[in-house]
C-alpha cells in the first residue's frame, strides 16, 4: 500500500499541474470546440467525449465531436452525446477560432487524418498515456492517470467547472472501462476517491457496470465464440496467449467490430496469462492487434505494438500487423517469444 502511494506520488512530480488550469484556460477562452476521439473508440475516449461534450453544452459553447470509426459500441448509447458522434476519416483544420481537443490519444496520428504537429493550429490534448507525444498547443498528459477520464474529472476540479450527473456517469464510464472495473494496477487510492465523488454527484454504480459488462448479443457471443476457440497459450509458466477473429467470422455470427469488445480482458482472465495479443481481420484486409499486458509481464503491450509502428501504453496497446491473415497465429507466437531475448538482463 505504501510503496504504491510513493510510485503514484513520484510519478506525480513528472506531471505539472499547472497544464490542468491551461487546458481548463483554453476550454474557457473558446466559443466553440472539435472534439477527437482515437479510432476504436473505448469507454474511456466515448466517455471524456461525452463529459468533455456535456460540459461545453452547459457553458454555453458550439461542439462537434468526431473520430474515424463508422461507428460507437452500443455498450455506451446510454451517455448524453452518443448520438451527437461524427465519423470522420480526414478533417481540414483551420485556424479560424475553433479549439480542436483531443481526448485519450496518444499522438495526432491517432484519430482523424489531417493535423500537422507545429502548425499553429489552436489545439488541446488531453490523455494519459505514457508515450503521449505532446502534439498540441496546449497538452495536459498524465501517464500516472488512471484514464483520460480521470484527468478531465483533475481539469474539472482544478477550475470549479461544474459536474452535472451526465458529466459524472460520463466521467465513471470512462474510469471504469479503463481500470477493468477497477481491478487493473493502474487503479490507485485517487482513482477510488474521484470514482466516489462522481457517485456522490449521482452515479449508480450497479447501473454502470449492469450497462457495460452485461449487454452482449447473442451475436457477440457466437463472435466469441470462435474467438475463444481459436486461443493459443504459450511460452515459460503459460503466460502469453493469443487468438484472432476473421472477416468471415463477422459475416458468420451477425456480430460486428464492437462485438470484439470485452474479449481482451477474457483472455486475461486466463489462469497464468500475463501477455496477450487479439488479432482481427478487417474487411480491407488489414490485420489490428490488440494487445495487454499485466504486472508480471515480461514485455510490455506499448513496447510491442511500438516494434510494429503502432502505440499504447505499458498495459494497453494496438497497431496493425502486416501478415497474411491464415499465417497471422503462428506469426504472432513468433514474434513474442522472439522479442523475449531482447529483454533479458
Ligand atoms: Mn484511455
Amino acid at each position: 500500500m505504501t510503496t504504491t502511494t510513493t510510485k503514484t506520488v513520484k510519478d506525480k512530480e513528472n506531471f505539472n499541474a499547472e497544464s490542468l488550469l491551461a487546458a481548463s484556460a483554453a476550454l474557457k477562452a473558446n466559443d466553440k470546440w472539435i472534439i477527437f476521439t482515437h479510432r476504436k473508440s473505448d469507454g474511456d475516449a466515448v466517455g471524456s467525449a461525452n463529459a468533455l461534450f456535456e460540459a461545453g453544452v452547459n457553458t454555453g459553447k458550439i461542439v462537434r465531436w468526431l473520430s474515424p470509426d463508422e461507428k460507437l459500441p452500443d455498450t455506451y448509447s446510454y451517455l448524453p452525446h452518443f448520438k451527437d458522434f461524427e465519423t470522420c476519416e480526414k478533417f481540414t483544420f483551420s485556424d479560424n477560432g475553433t479549439l480542436y481537443v483531443f481526448l485519450d490519444c496518444s499522438t495526432e496520428n491517432r484519430s482523424a487524418s489531417g493535423y500537422t504537429v507545429n502548425s499553429g493550429i489552436n489545439s488541446l490534448n488531453i490523455d494519459h498515456h505514457e508515450d503521449n507525444s505532446h502534439y498540441a498547443r496546449v497538452n495536459c498528459a498524465d501517464g500516472s492517470a488512471s484514464s483520460t477520464c480521470e484527468m478531465l474529472y483533475r481539469i474539472f476540479t482544478a477550475d470549479g467547472w461544474q459536474i452535472t450527473p451526465a458529466i459524472a456517469e460520463s466521467l465513471y464510464t470512462g474510469i471504469f472501462t479503463d481500470t477493468g472495473g477497477f481491478s487493473f494496477s493502474n487503479t490507485s487510492p485517487e482513482t477510488h476517491a474521484i470514482a466516489a465523488d462522481l457517485i456522490t454527484k449521482g452515479v449508480k454504480p450497479a447501473d454502470i457496470t449492469n450497462l457495460i459488462s452485461q449487454n452482449k448479443t447473442p451475436a457477440d457471443l457466437l463472435l466469441w465464440a470462435k474467438a475463444l476457440s481459436r486461443v493459443k497459450v504459450f511460452g515459460d509458466k503459460n503466460i502469453f496467449a493469443v487468438s484472432m477473429v476473421y472477416t468471415d467470422d463477422f459475416r458468420e455470427s451477425g456480430a460486428d467490430i464492437t462485438g470484439t469488445e470485452g474479449l481482451s480482458q477474457m483472455f486475461m482472465s486466463i489462469r497464468g496469462v500475463k501477455f496477450i495479443a487479439f488479432a482481427v481481420e478487417y474487411p480491407d484486409g488489414t490485420v489490428r492487434l490488440s494487445i495487454r499486458s499485466r504486472e508480471g509481464s515480461p514485455l510490455g503491450a506499448g513496447e510491442f505494438a511500438r516494434k510494429f509502428g503502432g502505440g499504447g501504453h505499458k498495459f494497453a496497446a494496438g497497431c496493425e500487423f502486416k501478415c497474411k491473415p491464415s499465417d497471422v497465429l503462428s506469426k504472432l507466437e513468433d514474434e513474442i517469444l522472439n522479442f523475449l531475448p531482447l529483454r533479458q538482463p
